[in-house]
């Protein structure tokens, strides 16, 4: 057989308690770990095919040929599933992100889960969910933990082959999030550089990765005993102390702009308003992800579009873990991709 081929899905993610920091930056180990909750609404749909006729790897993103520069990412990541099982043709990639624009979360979160199990589909390979989130992270950390559904930890583990995610919970008890996407632009500082950066420089880092590790066990303590009130609180919490480690880097820098702040503000407001529980978390962007209960999404939408332009609130209920498409499933994406319907 000349052609292998995997077809996969795998949303997106939002970190409650953040990645941030490497202790190893070729293997993806990271210095803390993180838990997340995985999102309905937003995923990439990746099919790729190793064909023996192909002089070099492709990978076409939306439909468009990247450049070269973005197929060398994907080869490496190739390269390690080829060099685990021997197989040695190239291959084709082809994704579709299927995140509104106006989203701002096209992240390498998505993007690596759903091609790790897609090349694993591929290639036949008989591992578990565990064992292909070690594969992921070495595509980008925060993809771990897209290979799973609801609540999902990250593993900081020991070695190279214990730093894995699992799931934790299915979030299925009123869970939701609304994402405040205030800026959607290239983000000026990659990820991988501000905590490369933080690292390096910031005195308070040290105690970003002691205070994280016990904000993690109260999470999942908190998660255990479905207190939503306490799961907030500590995303709240741990999502601002991330932030003051890039404030106090040196030189220092923030990911945040003036409308970051008057969505926070918002978020203050009608919280206080409506007395329902919300709390806000942001990523290594400008935007504001809410965490909120499900069933007070609608009105927690409705208040917020008082303070900010309508199409800049979104919603999602939590998400499932990564899952295998058929070929009718990817024609039927391709199809609603091209009528420019950006998500379902
Ligand atoms: C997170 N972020 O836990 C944190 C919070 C951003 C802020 O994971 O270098 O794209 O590819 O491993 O996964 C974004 O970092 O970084 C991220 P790499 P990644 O979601």
């Amino acid at each position: 057989m000349s052609k292998k081929v995997g077809i996969a899905r795998a949303h997106t993610n939002i970190a409650l308690i953040k990645y941030w920091g490497k202790r190893d930056k070729a293997l993806f180990l990271p210095m803390n770990s993180s838990l997340s909750l995985t999102l309905d609404a937003f995923y990439t749909d990746t099919k790729v095919i190793f064909d023996a006729s192909l002089p070099a790897d492709t990978f076409y993103l939306n439909m468009e040929k990247q450049s070269q520069k973005e197929i060398e990412k994907i080869s490496q990541f190739l390269d390690l599933f080829r060099e685990y099982t021997g197989e040695k043709r190239f291959a084709c990639v082809e994704s579709l992100n299927r995140v509104p624009t106006a989203a701002g979360l096209a992240s390498s979160a998505s993007a690596f889960a759903a091609l790790a199990l897609a090349t694993a589909t591929a290639l036949g390979l008989e591992m578990s969910r565990e064992e292909l989130s070690t594969f992921a992270r070495r595509g980008s950390g925060s993809s771990t933990r897209s290979l799973f559904g609801g609540f999902v930890e990250w593993d900081m583990g020991t070695t190279s082959a214990d730093s894995m995610a699992h799931p934790i919970d299915d979030a299925s008890w009123d869970i939701g999030m609304i994402i405040l996407a205030v800026d959607t632009g290239k983000k000026k500082i990659a990820s991988r550089v501000g905590m490369e950066h933080t690292v390096q420089t910031s005195p308070f880092y040290s105690m970003w990765v002691e205070t994280a590790a016990q904000d993690l066990q109260d999470i999942k303590a908190a998660i255990a005993q479905k207190d939503f009130e306490r799961v907030g609180q500590l995303t709240e919490h741990n999502g601002m102390k991330m932030h003051a480690t890039t404030l106090s880097a040196n030189p220092p820098f923030t990911y945040w702009t003036a409308d970051t702040m008057k969505a926070q503000e918002a978020v203050r407001q009608v919280r206080e308003d409506l007395a329902v529980p919300a709390y806000m978390t942001m990523d290594a962007g400008p935007n504001v992800k809410v965490l909120c209960r499900a069933s007070d999404m609608d009105e927690l939408v409705t208040a917020l579009k008082e303070y900010l332009p309508a199409d800049q609130v979104l919603t999602s209920l939590p998400g499932s873990g990564a899952y295998v498409l058929s070929e009718a499933d990817w024609q039927e994406s391709q199809a609603t991709f091209s009528k420019g319907v950006a998500h379902d």
